[in-house]
């Protein structure tokens, strides 16, 4: 069996790319890679890589996370500016036994020391939006908005491992230094391939109160599909926000478990997710609220 399932429409080129590796063997890290960095290059899409939107000081600071499902081992970077694929740093970084999470100045001078490419990551067309929410905020203050893009991404090759991958640019007018649950293990991604593996998309507030994509591996550890680890999480979650904190932001996630099986769950509307395995040629797919 092999497999990949990921957050939001915007990863049915990358996934249709990188399926044909590991339909012809490749590992699943070099698989969810390729096809992160793919979403990072695409100029259009605004909450991930080139052309992601800025931070509320008009920078733009990217967050990206990888996780290999056999050694457990991960790299993830967080605040990241002007490096042209964060998703690259970080799995380089999950190669590095200390260290593994970088953040601002930091993780860009380590990934300007192993010779990552610099780029402007700030697009006219994402700056057009940012002095359009400046404009339309001036009087009510800056409020990050709850926009909810980040790519998450998982593989399964034919050997039985799995990894995981992330990217966004977080939340539209977040304040510099923010960081939401995307490079944040557990919360934003998690992955063991004896197991299974999360990824989660939404609110990263919310979701890193759950320790979200964590609990759902745990869940199908215990015998869960991965289809009501991921809803009895998202659901159980939303609840003990709405009694404990009276609010809950948006909340979406998709999992796979080691034999390739998926599940995804969402609390808004509609979320779109994108699956590819051995036996499903790569498609979008609407997932809706099931409660
Ligand atoms: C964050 N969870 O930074 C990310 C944002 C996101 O879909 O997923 N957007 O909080």
């Amino acid at each position: 069996m092999w497999g990949m399932i990921a957050t939001w429409r915007m990863a049915l080129e990358g996934i249709t790319h990188a399926s044909t590796l590991l339909a012809k063997g490749e590992r699943s890290a070099k698989a969810v890679v390729n096809a992160v960095a793919d979403v990072e290059d695409f100029p259009f899409y605004k909450s991930v890589g080139y052309g992601g939107l800025p931070s509320e000081n008009g920078e733009v600071e990217l967050d990206a996370a990888f996780m290999d499902g056999d050694t457990l081992a991960f790299g993830a970077v967080g605040n990241l500016v002007d490096i042209a694929n964060p998703i690259r740093v970080a799995h380089a970084l999950s190669r590095e036994r200390f260290n593994s999470l970088l953040v601002g100045v930091g993780a860009r001078e380590w990934a300007l020391s192993q010779g990552f490419a610099e780029k402007t990551m700030l697009t006219e067309r994402a700056m057009q939006h940012y002095r359009k929410r400046c404009r339309e905020t001036i009087d009510q203050g800056l409020s990050p908005y709850d926009g909810h893009d980040t790519v998450g991404m998982i593989g399964l090759d034919t050997r039985g491992s799995m990894s995981v991958a992330t990217s966004t640019s977080g939340l539209f007018m977040k304040r510099r230094g923010r960081l939401g649950d995307s490079p944040i293990i557990g919360s934003g991604f998690y992955c063991d391939s004896q197991i299974g593996a999360a990824t989660a998309t939404g609110v990263g507030e919310d979701l890193m109160k759950g320790c979200t994509s964590y609990e759902i591996v745990r869940r199908m550890e215990g015998g869960m599909t991965p289809q009501d680890a991921a809803d009895s999480v998202i659901f159980e979650l939303e609840d003990k926000l709405m009694a404990r904190f009276g609010r809950v932001g948006d909340l979406s996630v998709v999992c796979m478990n080691k034999l390739g099986e998926f599940g995804v769950s969402t609390n808004i509307k509609t979320f779109s997710f994108v699956v590819a395995t051995r036996d499903l040629p790569p498609t979008v797919y609407l997932a809706e609220r099931q409660s």
